[in-house]
């Protein structure tokens, strides 16, 4: 008996599984990617990511921001690199968390990274562009945040991963932190503080704060960690009747993302669907212990129950490719 037919069907077999459904996850699978930052224009999502280029051992290695565009949530347009860490001057080093929104005909990129050593920490800075796909270009010529204007925190990296969001009356706020959670305003030309920081840290707040609006729910999402319970992040929430809050602890929505440490949550409205954005690691593959910085993007529906609480989400490889169960 000939093998030929076993051998194709084995071949069939291991091909399926290399070629999974467009739009499954991890979405983009042929570069790293990491903090997703979703911005809807019109009948496009863009998705913002940082560039994961660590190798073995390495913690992170993240140079640049990349953005991907989608119509349909299952097929993925790779725009490229939009900004480098180079291109601010002022800093040194680490692409990490951004997020974008467009404001007054613009669109704002914000975005954590390592200041140089006269301001030594991070940092978060932003740039501009006329369009989502770039080129953007530093908007302020220095840093928007500094460690040195937040000096309750004790580590040097507590001033990333910046959210914006602007609100019913026009005034666009920004949120940001590690460990410590603070937000301000933002005055209207965009690159400067309005007014006073303030902490509002939630329980086991992390880092990658989320800011969104639902009817008349503010939420604040999260990457959290109970460090009495859990080794890796988990995604967690707080809601307010305004941006000024006060914030209710709503508890965890998600929990760790595959093989990662970190999980960086985003959430966004498209063509009536709600979506969560994550990362984890499960591209990793070989790495036992699962990667720090070797991330992939990966999103679910997001469902609210009738009170505005948001229903917790099992990631999944199929994410939303499959239909979504009401
Ligand atoms: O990707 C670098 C850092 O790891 C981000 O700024 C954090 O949110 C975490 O994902």
């Amino acid at each position: 008996m000939t093998l030929a037919p076993i051998i194709f069907l084995l071949g069939s077999l291991v091909g399926a599984q290399a070629d999974p459904a467009p739009g499954s996850n991890p979405i983009i699978r042929d570069k790293f990617t990491a903090d997703p930052a979703p911005l809807v224009v019109g009948d496009t999502l863009y998705l913002f990511t940082g560039h994961d280029e660590a190798q073995r051992d390495e913690m992170f290695n993240m140079r640049e921001w990349l953005v991907y565009s989608t119509r349909d949530m299952r097929t993925w347009t790779d725009h490229g690199p939009i900004l480098q860490v180079a291109d601010f001057k002022w800093a040194k080093k680490d692409a990490w968390a951004s997020q974008t929104i467009y404001k007054n005909g613009k669109y704002w990129f914000y975005a954590a990274v390592e200041h140089d050593d006269t301001q030594p920490g991070k940092a978060i800075g932003v740039a501009v562009s006329d369009r989502p796909t770039g080129p953007f270009v530093d908007a302020k010529g220095s840093a928007l945040i500094t460690n040195q204007m937040t000096p309750k925190g004790t580590h040097s990296w507590e001033d990333i991963d910046p959210t914006v969001f602007t609100d019913l009356d026009g005034t666009t706020w920004i949120a940001w932190g590690n460990r410590q959670c603070y937000i301000a305003r933002l005055k209207e030309n965009m690159i400067e503080i309005d007014g006073p920081i303030t902490e509002i840290t939630p329980p086991h707040f992390e880092e990658g704060p989320w800011l969104h609006k639902r009817g008349d729910v503010y939420y604040l999402t999260y990457a959290s960690l109970d460090r009495s319970t859990h080794q890796d992040e988990r995604v967690s929430y707080a809601t307010a009747p305004s941006i000024e809050g006060p914030w209710t602890w709503r508890g965890e929505l998600t929990g760790s993302g595959k093989y990662s440490f970190t999980i960086h949550p985003a959430i966004i409205e498209f063509k009536g669907n709600w979506y969560l954005f994550l990362h984890n690691a499960a591209l990793t593959i070989g790495d036992l212990n699962g990667a720090l910085g070797r991330r992939s993007v990966t999103v679910e529906y997001l469902h609210y129950n009738k009170d505005g609480t948001m229903i917790p989400v099992i990631q999944t490889n199929a994410g939303v490719t499959t239909e979504q169960q009401p």
